[in-house]
């Protein structure tokens, strides 16, 4: 510590204050006071033993370690508690005096700076709480409940357990402490906890006397169905384990110490008769208690045991009984615990401390001079002459074999090793509690083991006798996540359903997992499915309607063609150009069956194909027909010049299609050298399916190769909607306008049912434009020829060409 300016500061003040009242002639005239300072350096040591110089006068702070009758006392067992060993060994430690508990848990008497002389044979609370959470988490319980004593076992005991659920991840519902003093709201308060709380696993922390009140609190609110975690310092007690407690405490399972047999221990207890020292008050007391009289000529009080009395009027402490002992009551008649050697746990601690000192002891004595331990010199201590830090030197070192052949060994915090067997209360068939044991748990090499010897030997008092299920909330099952609710301990949540796309596979999940790329969560979310893949298909009926119209066109158009190599010498098939009629029927094919290109599943082949296809099958189509209208148009314009009606050479209309043919393969070529088009997996339009469908690779090449086609359609609209005037039977003219016309209707109406489409439909929305313009043209070119060709063979004649 550096120099405390403001004690400093504190300490003048006292001074001066005392100066100034000296100085004073109101106050104390005639006296003078005076002080003497110590400091504490802010510890507790330092201030203990200034408040030992202070009661001692003694400045140098030697101890006496002798009492009345001049034997030499330099080491103590005991005491009890936690908090009694505390208050003894804050004075011991400051000479070094060695200290052995048999009972004291409180994980601080491991600190060897603030007891450096504390050593025990029962394992710390800390060893305790993590057994507990241990087993906790083996019964997979999670929401558990917490009752203290008020005393530095249950609160310290609580807190160290806090700290092992929390490092668990577990939870702790509520955590009350059960007064020492009776006081009823806060005995209320702690069963209430127990009762409201939705946790069903209740540990326990209290030693058994302050136990007992609280148990008649749960027995008197009649609070069943929990499971009681004990801490080691009731399990085993008589004062609880009572068999009209049983329906409320039964099943409890909790930690002890190994039970052992001490042999001779049970005549020992039996021969103890008040008569045999008539100074033995202790003996006197408990014979008076035991037998409910007063023994004669005595000064001990007769005492009523308050404690356990909770009716909390009753405070006759002491009292007189009316009756004498008689020295004769028999202590085989007696039902008392101090007789029962079947369940010797602390009682064996008590044991190998004392044991503990003898070994050290015994060492000491046997040291060779030259050979011991002490520095420098290896020097010897001897009996009874030695030092109390001396045989402090071979206790913290000390091993030894009980007479039971277990090693007794400390580590460097002076604590034994944990080890506990695993009690678990029943009912034997006389009706009494048994403690059975159902495990053991053990921690060596820095290594816990949790043995629990067979599930099914365990009672638990819960109403179907199964494994209590302590939980805030349920594990969250597969395809949900834990969803923290606000402001509440991380055991209590609710269960969230993961968004779509994401899955949790186990149950419990704090977070939902992205499924990949290519899949998709289940309906249940609890898995990744493979993403549906769409696209048009032969063997749906949409694909197949298709297929069917496409073959049914194309057979319309081979039965036109056929026709028309039968009739290939009437005037109307020669005067209308074989060779082109012929093209334009090819090219209808073309057209017709690229559209069977969409269908199926998208490959890159087939993606570059169909729209090449599809250009050039129209661009040969318009172009002949083309290269047809302007041999009307220029018969127009001729005719609008009177001069004779002729039509242009056949040479020019197949020169026009060569060209426009020509200039639209090149513009493909371009296309598909360049930027073609390419499958492509669309996965943004809907999560649950990839669309396959086929990128347009350059839109604006996509674009051009069909702006050609257009632009030939527009020639021949505009063509012969000019020469519509013709004479009548230039009707051809008229079905090539109203075929452009159609032709139009259909491809505008395509754009916007194009573009609100999705997925397959999209395609077959493409392929319905594709059979619809196709069939048109179909219709609007061949079918009156064909009509008149079979049906009208007279009017096939000259004048009408
Ligand atoms: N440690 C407790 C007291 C205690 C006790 C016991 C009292 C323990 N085990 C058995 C009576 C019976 C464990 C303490 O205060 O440290």
């Amino acid at each position: 510590f550096r120099f405390n300016f403001r004690g400093f500061r504190w300490m003048k003040t006292m001074i001066h204050m005392i100066k100034e009242i000296n100085e004073r002639k109101d106050i104390l005239p005639n006296f003078t006071l005076g002080y003497q300072i110590f400091d504490t350096c802010f510890t507790v040591s330092k201030s203990v033993e200034s408040a030992l110089v202070f009661l001692t006068g003694q400045e140098e702070n030697k101890p006496h370690l002798r009492n009345s009758t001049g034997a030499y006392l330099v080491a103590m067992i005991g005491a009890g508690g936690s908090s009694l060993s505390i208050a003894a060994s804050r004075t011991l430690g400051l000479y070094y005096l060695p200290q052995v508990g048999y009972a004291s848990t409180r994980s601080i008497l491991s600190d060897k700076h603030q007891f450096p002389t504390c050593l025990r044979t029962i394992p710390s609370d800390k060893a305790q709480s993590t057994a507990m959470v241990k087993l906790i988490q083996h019964f997979g319980w999670v929401w558990i409940g917490a009752i203290a004593a008020d005393d530095d076992y249950g609160k310290y005991g609580v807190k160290t357990f806090k700290e092992e659920m929390e490092a668990a991840n577990l939870c702790v519902a509520f955590s009350e402490i059960i007064p020492k003093i009776y006081s009823k709201e806060k005995m209320h308060k702690a069963v209430n906890a127990i009762k409201d709380s939705t946790a069903r696993v209740v540990v326990l922390y209290a030693s058994d006397t302050d136990l007992s009140p609280f148990v008649l609190e749960v027995v008197y609110h009649n609070i069943t169905d929990r499971t009681r975690r004990a801490s080691e310092a009731w399990i085993t007690s008589a004062l609880i384990a009572k068999p009209e407690y049983f329906p409320y405490f039964g099943g409890s399972i909790g930690f002890a110490r190994p039970r052992a047999d001490i042999p001779g221990l049970k005549e020992f207890l039996y021969d103890v008769h008040p008569s045999k020292d008539p100074n033995d008050v202790l003996t006197i007391e408990f014979w008076q208690t035991a037998f409910n009289c007063t023994w004669p000529h005595s000064s001990v009080p007769y005492n009523v045991d308050h404690r356990v009395n909770m009716t909390g009027k009753e405070d006759r402490l002491y009292a007189m009984s009316d009756k004498f002992c008689t020295g004769e009551e028999r202590l085989e008649d007696l039902k008392n615990t101090y007789l029962d050697v079947s369940q010797l746990r602390i009682t064996n601690n008590i044991k190998q401390a004392v044991y503990f000192m003898a070994h050290a002891l015994d060492t000491l004595s046997k040291c060779e001079e030259g050979y011991g331990p002490y520095i420098p010199g290896n020097t010897c201590a001897y009996i009874p002459d030695f030092e109390p830090w001396q045989l402090m030197f071979y206790l913290k070192t000390l091993k030894f074999t009980t007479h039971d052949g277990k090693r007794m060994e400390i580590d460097e915090n002076g604590d034994v090793f944990g080890y506990y067997d695993i009690i678990n209360w029943q009912l034997n068939d006389d009706g009494e509690i048994a403690f059975v044991k159902v495990g053991e748990y053990m921690f060596t090499n820095s290594k816990f083991e949790l043995v629990i010897e067979g599930n099914a030997t365990i009672f638990w008092n819960t109403e179907s006798s199964e494994l209590p299920h302590s939980v805030c909330a349920d594990l969250c099952p597969p395809g949900t996540r834990k969803g923290i609710r606000q402001g509440e301990p991380i055991c209590c949540f609710n269960c969230i359903p993961c968004a779509d796309g994401h899955v949790s596979q186990e149950p419990g999940q704090r977070e939902c997992e992205k499924c990949d790329e290519d899949y998709w969560s289940n309906a249940q979310r609890s898995e990744c499915v493979l993403k549906e893949v769409e696209f048009l298909a032969y063997d749906e009926a949409l694909g197949f309607t298709l297929v069917i119209l496409t073959i049914f066109g194309a057979l319309v158009v081979l039965a036109v063609t056929i026709v028309y190599v039968i009739y290939r010498h009437t005037p109307l098939v020669r005067a209308n150009d074989r060779e082109l009629s012929f093209l334009i029927q090819i090219s209808l094919v073309i057209t017709l069956l690229s559209s069977m290109l969409f269908i199926g599943k998208p490959y890159d082949w087939s993606c570059k194909a169909c729209q090449v296809t599809l250009a050039l099958g129209f661009s040969l189509c318009l172009s002949c027909i083309l290269g047809k209208t302007i041999s009307l148009f220029l018969a127009y314009r001729i005719s609008k010049s009177k001069t004779q009606l002729t039509s242009i050479r056949p040479l020019y209309q197949k020169i026009i299609v060569l060209i426009s043919v020509l200039i639209e393969i090149g513009l493909c070529t371009a296309y598909l050298v360049l930027e073609p088009p390419k499958v492509y997996k669309n996965m943004e339009s809907q999560n649950i399916k990839i669309i396959l469908e086929c990128n347009e690779g350059s839109i604006e090449f996509l674009c051009s190769v069909f702006a050609i086609d257009i632009f030939l359609a527009l020639l021949c609209f505009l063509m012969t909607f000019v020469a519509r005037q013709l004479p009548d039977n230039y009707y051809e003219g008229k079905c090539i306008t109203f075929g452009m016309l159609f032709f139009f209707i259909v491809w505008i109406s395509f754009i916007p049912a194009y573009l609100s489409t999705k997925g397959k439909f999209k395609v077959a929305v493409e392929i319905f434009a594709i059979l619809a313009s196709s069939y048109g043209l179909l219709g609007c070119i061949f079918a009156p020829k064909c009509f008149i060709i079979l049906l009208r063979p007279k009017r096939n004649t000259n004048e009408i060409v």
